[in-house]
């Protein structure tokens, strides 16, 4: 985050102060935030935070948004979407409706409605099977946590067992809806029928322990104060510190309809909403994306949003109607040409993405990479991009980028770069350990010969790790196991004998530990005293068919910046080491453990590695269970 802001409300300063160091903002932060006139160097730390975190790239899903019923048990004063049933507006949707709103290209379906009195728990359980059957690659986001607390009063199951038996029929994620603002007050007054912040939150955290990751949303605008709104960003930052589950945040601007609320029965303002997404950013300084819900927040704010903190853009979703009936003025449905376009004109890379922000597809040229784990940093702190991008992306998703032809150089995993030499070529700098890697962790119940057969689940992230765990498996101790994929982030690991974690989160499990996971093996500890030598995890790559200029200018901008970053590891770690849980010492002394140049012994290293390799019968993901990510 090395940008100079020229502040003209200096209050601010102290704060961007913290905020470069990795420090937590207070809830008195978070009010002189939205108090200041001085919109734009606001609106600067944030798009520091956000550029910090997920580069130059803006996420979208092609989704479908699926109301099945309008007809609500409840009547909260802020709804204009709710009806009673035998009203000339009510209407129930069969599951063969709902089927006839989907197509093939779809890759998210979000499914929220009223609370029916009448439909029974079958229905719902149908619903989601149906639509994975009809459509296996569609993603299922639904049911808000008013829902979920719904089916679990009405069907008199547990919170629980609500989630399992839905997480069965095909749900993936469950959106933020329901959460309004985190105030007694608030709720009295607007939804006094409806679920209050302790029931949403727990839900959501039973979400999150079961391995469904959720989504967030603050419904603001209305008669909340200042106040309110940072306590529940407060409220949500806990959570996501005892979780990590949470995927997005939304702001969702309040559309006033005929909804009648006074005193401030109109549309929020242009200011208010980029403050919104501001302060968002910059408070929940634990959450991945932070969302310009352009459904509400209108086009032009959603793409002026794009550059004060904003991440995501939601998706084209088809057939909204709960800001549509409360006065929306946006259309109903984007083309995805459309959302491609203002996320250009944002200056920014559109990534379609799935429904965990894996990305898909990217809408332009000249992308660079970037992993994003703090052992990375001292090639990216200060890379100077001139007409390149930049897209933070776990190791295995880049290799499957580069695989499409989508990204011209990155920090490659060995595994993916030593599958893809003949279209990539390597330089001289890369990530290896010199003895032990502190990232790169299996957390077992069981020693390494007693893993015969057993499961270890694999996080989505790993390319090369999973490939390492193997050689050592087969060839060092002669067993095999049996390997499932994970997504990285919630997962439940009461089926896994081990769990094989990389990156950030490996840092974070190997202080805190992993449930009940007794043993925690280092890989590259295992390497190096097996073989002597270092573990070579990542190497710098550019595709060859790219232009020698091009290559070569790529080669000097990182020779450039890495020389640059190894002279500032100790900035590096302040920065970054708050968020892993490490003290700076602990992340300085982590990053000194690294090798970022190949020499000799490193590629002697890949040799030997690659050797073993070949000698392994069958491919890694052969005996993987991808059910959950089949575009790999
Ligand atoms: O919970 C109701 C809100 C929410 C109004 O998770 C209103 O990806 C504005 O949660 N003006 C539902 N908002 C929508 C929602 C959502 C939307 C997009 C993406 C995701 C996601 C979630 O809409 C409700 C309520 O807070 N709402 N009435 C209104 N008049």
């Amino acid at each position: 985050m090395a940008q100079i802001i020229h502040f003209r409300d200096t209050h601010l300063l102290p704060i961007w102060e913290k905020v470069q160091r990795g420090e937590r903002l207070t809830l008195e932060d978070g009010l002189t935030l939205f108090r200041t006139n001085d919109v734009i160097s606001l609106g600067k730390m944030a798009h520091a935070v956000q550029r910090e975190r997920s580069g130059d790239a803006v996420y979208f899903v092609l989704n479908q948004k699926i109301e099945p019923t309008n007809i609500c048990v409840l009547a909260c004063k802020f709804c204009d979407f709710a009806t009673k049933a035998g009203r000339p507006k009510a209407y129930e949707m069969t599951i063969q409706d709902i089927l006839g709103k989907l197509t093939p290209e779809i890759h998210e379906v979000h499914i929220t409605g009223g609370l029916h009195p009448d439909w029974h728990w079958e229905y719902y359980l149908d619903m989601l099977r149906t639509i994975k059957r009809h459509f296996p690659n569609v993603d299922i986001k639904a049911f808000t946590a008013v829902e979920i607390d719904f089916f679990h009063k009405k069907f008199k199951l547990s919170i629980e067992e609500v989630l399992r038996q839905l997480k069965e029929a095909g749900l993936r994620t469950m959106p933020g809806g329901g959460a309004e603002v985190f105030s007694e007050r608030v709720r009295k007054r607007l939804f006094s029928s409806k679920i209050g912040a302790k029931t949403w939150l727990d839900i959501h955290k039973i979400a999150h322990r079961l391995g469904i990751p959720t989504n967030s949303t603050i419904l603001y605008g209305h008669i909340e104060t200042q106040q309110e709104r940072v306590e529940h960003l407060i409220r949500l930052r806990e959570v996501q510190d005892e979780t990590r589950g949470f995927l997005t945040f939304i702001p969702l601007a309040f559309q006033p309809g005929e909804t009648g609320i006074k005193p401030t029965n109109r549309f929020t303002s242009a200011i208010d909403d980029l403050k919104m997404i501001a302060v968002s950013r910059l408070m929940l300084d634990n959450f991945p994306h932070i969302k310009a819900y352009w459904v509400m927040l209108t086009e032009e704010v959603a793409s002026v949003a794009l550059n004060f903190g904003a991440d995501d853009l939601d998706g084209t979703v088809g057939g909204e109607k709960i800001a549509h009936d409360a006065g929306a003025i946006t259309p109903m449905q984007l083309t995805k040409d459309k959302i491609i376009k203002i996320i250009r004109d944002a200056g920014k890379i559109p990534v379609e993405r799935d429904v965990y922000y894996n990305p898909l597809n990217l809408y332009t040229s000249d992308v660079i990479g970037k992993i994003p784990y703090l052992n990375s940093l001292p090639f990216y702190h200060h890379f100077e991009k001139r007409q390149f991008k930049m897209l933070p992306v776990t190791p295995r998703r880049m290799g499957v980028l580069a695989r499409n032809n989508q990204l011209d150089a990155g920090l490659f995993s060995l595994a993916d770069y030593l599958s893809q030499k003949d279209t990539l070529m390597m330089l001289p700098y890369c990530i290896a350990t010199r003895d032990q890697v502190k990232s790169v962790m299996l957390f077992s119940n069981h020693g390494w010969r007693e893993l015969a057969g057993k499961t270890i689940g694999i996080v989505d992230d790993t390319a090369t790790s999973v490939r390492l765990l193997q050689v050592l498996l087969e060839k060092r101790y002669g067993v095999k196991a049996e390997f499932r994929r994970m997504h990285s982030g919630v997962n439940s690991y009461d089926e896994c004998d081990a769990v094989l974690m990389i990156g950030d989160e490996a840092m974070r499990h190997q202080k805190t530990g992993l449930q009940s996971f007794e043993l925690v093996y280092d890989l590259a500890s295992e390497w190096y005293q097996w073989q002597n030598l270092p573990f070579v995890f990542a190497v710098w790559a550019v595709r060859k068919s790219l232009t020698k200029e091009k290559r070569e200018e790529l080669s000097l901008l990182i020779q450039a910046s890495l020389k640059k970053g190894e002279l500032d590891l100790e900035r590096i770690s302040v920065a970054h080491a708050k968020r892993i849980g490490w003290s700076s010492g602990e992340a300085m002394e982590y990053l000194e453990g690294f090798n970022y140049h190949l020499g000799e012994r490193e590629r002697e290293a890949i040799g030997v590695f690659e050797g073993l390799l070949t000698s392994i019968e069958g491919e890694a993901e052969g005996t993987m269970d991808g059910s959950q990510h089949q575009q790999n």
